[in-house]
This record gives C-alpha cells, structure tokens and sequence, in this order.
C-alpha cells in the first residue's frame, strides 16, 4: 500500500502496492443526475465529510462505552499511550490529514491516533456471528448514536435521489470492529467480494462509515472502480500486486457508497488499535426486501404473523426513526439472493451474471 501509488510498502502496512485515491464527490451531493451518472460509471461515490463529525463522534462514544463494558477495548490504555515525544508518536496534530503517515511514508511510517481511539482489549472475535454472541457486542449495535447515524438528512437525501423518494436503510445495521491482524485470524471483509449476496435486491446500496480516523493502515475499505460493470468473481483475498484499487484515509464524517455488485474488500489492519466502522445498505422501496435484513431474528415467527420491525421496540419513539415503508413486500433472503440480479435501473448488467450461484456461506 502506498501513498497514491507513489513508492513502496513499508513492511508493516504492504497490502496493495498499487492504489488511488477515492474520488471525492461531495460537491454532487444535491445533483440527482450526476450522483447517478458518476455511480454508474464508477460503481462508487465518496463524500468526504457528509455528515458532521459531532454526529459521528457521538456514536463513537456510544459504541465505545458498551464495548469496553465488554473487554473489546481497552479503556486503562486511552490515557497511557505513546505521549509526545515518545517512540510511537508521530507529531501529528489532532485530526490534521498528513498523507506521509501511511505505511511507507515519513521517517517511522507509524500512525498516531486521537486521543479516543481505541487500544485493543483482551477479547479478540474474528467472525460476525461470534461478535453477536456478546452482549456487550449487541448492545453496543443498539445503541442510539449509532443507529441515528443511518436516518440523518445528509445521508439519507443521497440514497434517495439515487435509488428514489421511498429508498430505506434495512434496519439491521452492521458494526465492524476490527483487531490488529494475526497470523490466521483474516476477517471476511478482507476478501474481495460483492455485497449482491447480502440482499439479492439489485441496485442495492451499501454504506460505509468510519466511527474513527481510520488511515489504510488501519483496515480502512477499498473498492475497485468499474468493477460492477464486470462478471461475479469468487471471493478472495486482496492480493499484494492487485491494481486499480481505490480507498483513502477516512475521517469521522465521510461516507463510502457503493453498488451491489461493486468489488470491494478491507485492507488489514496493522495497527495496535481496534478499527471501529459501521456500514448499512439500502434499497429502492418498490423492490422485494429480504425479511431477515428488516425483521431481524423475528423473521421465521413473522410468517407466522406479528411481523416487528427490528429495532422499532427500542428507537421507535426517538425523533428521527422511520420505520421501513409501509406496503413493503418481504422475501427469504435466500431465496432473492439465490437468483441471479434483475437488470439494473443505473447500468448495463453483465452478461456473465446470469450463471450467478449464490455462495454456501456469507462473505462481507
Ligand atoms: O468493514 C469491513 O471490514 C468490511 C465491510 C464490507 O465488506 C461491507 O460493508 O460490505
């Protein structure tokens, strides 16, 4: 991984060796046909600073304060980090964007968190379903700063002018907390692959948002421009001489979309801190919507009546919920995600997915 593919790895941070810069879009953010046009040309759109930082840091707080409940984070470590001056700080002002800090750049390639970054605890899950097991891990997914974070206007008249006025997020949000790699322990957001098989709803949209600073170092999300407008592709993991890949170092506030059928992968995390993010997809309102992804574990007893919406006990009451549309149709998601995408509303499909399989196991 380099700076903009300026010059080599240093060997903590060797990921990519070839990589861009994400093109920033947020000057198109109230522009309906050019959000469209430029999504469907680069199966991506970035908006560097969408949201206020406040509004992420809030959920920061939130997620943070049930997680280290937990053990996942290390809060006796916050105030004892590598102080200034010391071997593991870099001098970088508070949130001051200093490209020489990526892995191979500047004199140590080392990267120096906030102050409310998070050390990692003593708990190490690798695996989604492992994490949910928790219920420090549950609460925190919960928790009201974050679930907010989906249904705030900068993000949500984004989603709509692209996919229409109905357009929701599912209310099943996803929280990545991310530890240092070890040998073995690669999460399966780090293998390439297409969120199509989350939902099987063609043209679905999914977001990423980084909780945190998160610099590539650190397993920030790269994408590969153009690449929706190819075949599916078997999941695999992001090789080292892999070209044309996208990604930048995020700051609480910006927001990475990207198509159903947009190759994208995490990079590993070589750093000392956990890598908190979260994403959530989104779909047009006229579409068939996987029942799983909306009502949660209720799904299975929703067939057989009382459908509730996941969520909608806890947060319905606070301001600025809504619930998914009324009318929506529900499917098993394995039964959308088991035939091949419809024809796009942004882009020709290729050909090559009409012979899509479903993949025995989940990959994101
Ligand atoms: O954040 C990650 O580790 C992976 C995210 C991802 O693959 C996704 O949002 O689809």
């Amino acid at each position: 991984m380099t700076d903009r593919g300026t010059g080599p790895a240093g060997p903590r941070g060797v990921t990519v060796v070839d990589v861009r810069e994400l093109v920033d879009s947020i000057a198109l953010q109230a522009d309906q046909a050019g959000l469209r046009r430029r999504l469907a040309e680069d199966g991506y759109l970035f908006f560097r600073r969408l949201l206020r930082p406040a509004d992420v840091q809030a959920a920061y707080d939130g997620v943070h304060a049930e997680l280290s409940l937990g053990g996942w984070t290390d809060l006796s470590r916050l105030d004892g980090g590598p102080a200034s001056g010391e071997p593991g700080h870099t001098g970088h002002d508070h949130g001051r964007h200093d490209h020489r800090a990526w892995p191979g750049g500047g004199a140590s390639g080392r990267w120096r968190p906030r102050d409310w970054a998070a050390p990692a605890g003593s708990r190490r899950p690798v695996g989604v379903r492992e994490a949910l097991a928790d219920p420090s891990f549950r609460a925190a997914l919960a928790s009201r700063g974050l679930n907010r974070l989906a249904y705030l206007a900068p993000l949500r008249d984004v989603i709509r002018r692209i996919l229409g006025t109905g357009a929701f997020s599912y209310p099943v949000k996803v929280l990545r907390v991310v530890y240092p790699e070890r040998r073995g322990e690669v999460t399966k957001g780090r293998y390439v692959h297409r969120d199509y098989a989350v939902s099987g709803v063609q043209d679905m949209l999914t977001t990423w948002l980084p909780l945190m600073d998160i610099p590539p170092q650190l397993g920030g999300l790269a994408v590969l421009p153009g690449s929706h407008l190819g075949p599916p592709t078997r999941p695999r993991l992001l090789a080292a001489d892999a070209h044309g890949w996208a990604t930048t170092e995020y700051r609480p506030g910006d927001v990475l979309l990207f198509h159903c059928l947009t190759a994208h992968a995490a990079l590993p995390n070589h750093a000392d801190q956990v890598r908190i993010s979260a994403d959530f997809r989104w779909q047009a309102a006229d579409q068939a919507a996987p029942a799983e992804l909306v009502l949660g574990p209720a799904a299975v007893q929703a067939r057989r009546g009382g459908p509730v919406e996941l969520y909608s006990r806890l947060l319905g009451a606070e301001p600025w919920w809504e619930p998914v549309p009324s009318g929506l149709m529900l499917r098993p998601r394995a039964e959308l995600a088991g035939a091949p995408p419809a024809p796009s509303r942004l882009f020709s499909v290729h050909p090559g997915w009409q012979r899509w399989r479903a993949p025995a196991a989940a990959v994101h």
